[in-house]
């Protein structure tokens, strides 16, 4: 039994920014009173998680365990812990919901102020750290911490999901699958008939032509400068796709002339300040919504003629599909064990958990959709 003890297990280790990632032995503290450690079953690998040990989020603090994509089994939990138990399904949560803030008592948001994301203190709420190796302390991320074969985590910071769902899928539900489906049936909240286009067919956007699908569109157009993207996106619904390199006139008129001047949904699925401009106007200009998805580098800033807004489009964004994560990750869960969609064809690749950083390399090379390791 080792509730209650320290925990020696493999981490992969990001020692400093831009260094190979380093699987070590670790120790892992037990949960202090209202958190929960867990054993790591499968863990999807984020663009997000190649931008942190990159360097490329201003004030991330190395080193640190990297990873915010997973699933995993309650191992013990700390005094206080009352809606989670040793044995549980749970999904970490880079988004919390404590279910106090401001945020999280307000219907329309689902940020919460317990979150980690922009503050980057890699720490745990008390300002400590349950990681250590080689007598070092180790950094948290987005309070998660997946990359590692057991971490802790705040009871604000896991959700307990349907025991008989499959862990090794369901874990995209903690980031990119939930990100992009939820940002077509939530934050746009697409209509039957209407037409959309995703901009950036990666995971994210593919969970959007998903969502797009399942609200009943009539036309998903999908968007990315690699026409190898295709025939997936194809797959999983889009109508048509198109690359704005084969054309020489700008991309949101060749989307016009294709949708009576302009869709009615478009999502920027990149995180670029050009291609969010392209989103907004190919929406159409008296009734359009466009949801911005992707994170630009924070020292971008969108420039826009304030008349394509003034005429009637809406601009509007949401982390994590506007879901709050507690609520809406076990609903999911359920839709997804209902066959509402299938996420098989986001899984292009699974490794072994030691082979995280092949992972990497395939992330990369642009060669994959998601790779989920395996613990
Ligand atoms: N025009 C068209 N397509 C492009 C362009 C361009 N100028 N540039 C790149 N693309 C295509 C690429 O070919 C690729 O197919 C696609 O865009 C991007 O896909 P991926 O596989 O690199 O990335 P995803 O889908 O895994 O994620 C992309 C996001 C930008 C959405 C993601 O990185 C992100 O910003 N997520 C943040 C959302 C969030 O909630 N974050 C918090 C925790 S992760
Ligand atoms: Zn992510």
């Amino acid at each position: 039994d080792t509730c209650g003890k320290v925990i020696k297990c493999k981490a992969a280790v990001a020692w400093e920014a831009n260094a190979p990632l380093c699987i070590e032995e670790i120790e892992v503290a037990p949960p202090k009173a209202h958190e929960i450690r867990i054993k790591i079953s499968a863990c999807g690998i984020c663009r997000t998680d190649d931008f942190a040990f990159k360097g490329k989020i201003n004030d991330l603090k190395f080193p640190l365990i990297g990873g915010h994509e997973a699933t995993g089994i309650v191992e013990s939990v700390g005094e206080g812990v009352t809606n989670i138990k040793p044995g549980d399904a749970v999904i970490p949560l880079f988004l919390p919901q404590c279910g106090e803030c401001r945020c999280c008592l307000e219907p329309k948001s689902n940020v919460c102020y317990k979150s980690d994301v922009g503050k980057y203190t890699g720490m745990m709420m008390d300002n400590t750290s349950r990681f250590t190796c080689k007598g070092q302390m180790i950094h948290h991320f987005i309070n998660t911490s997946t990359f590692t074969e057991y971490t802790v985590v705040d009871e604000s910071c896991a959700v307990k999901i349907d025991e008989k769902a499959p862990l090794d899928k369901a874990c995209l539900l903690g980031c990119g699958f939930s990100t992009g489906y939820g940002s077509a049936v939530n934050v746009a909240k697409v209509e039957p008939g209407s037409t959309c286009a995703v901009f950036g067919l990666g995971g994210v956007g593919l969970s959007t032509v998903i969502g797009c699908k399942v609200a009943g569109a009539s036309k998903i157009i999908g968007v990315d400068i690699n026409s190898d993207k295709f025939a997936k996106a194809k797959e999983m619904g889009a109508t048509d796709c198109i690359n704005p390199n084969d054309y020489t006139k700008p991309i949101h008129e060749v989307l016009a002339a294709m949708t009576e001047d302009g869709v009615n949904y478009a999502f920027e699925c990149i995180g670029t300040t050009e291609t969010m401009e392209s989103a907004l106007k190919s929406s159409h200009f008296g009734c359009g919504v466009t949801v911005l998805v992707g994170v630009a580098p924070s020292t971008a800033k969108l420039c826009i003629d304030p008349m394509l807004l003034l005429i009637g489009r809406t601009l509007k964004g949401a982390l994590f599909g506007g879901w709050k994560s507690k609520d809406d990750i076990p609903k999911l869960i359920c839709d997804m064990m209902a066959n509402k969609f299938n996420l098989d064809g986001l899984v292009s690749h699974k490794l072994p958990f030691c082979e995280i950083s092949k992972g990497f390399e395939l992330l990369n090379k642009g060669e994959c959709i998601r790779t989920v390791l395996e613990y």
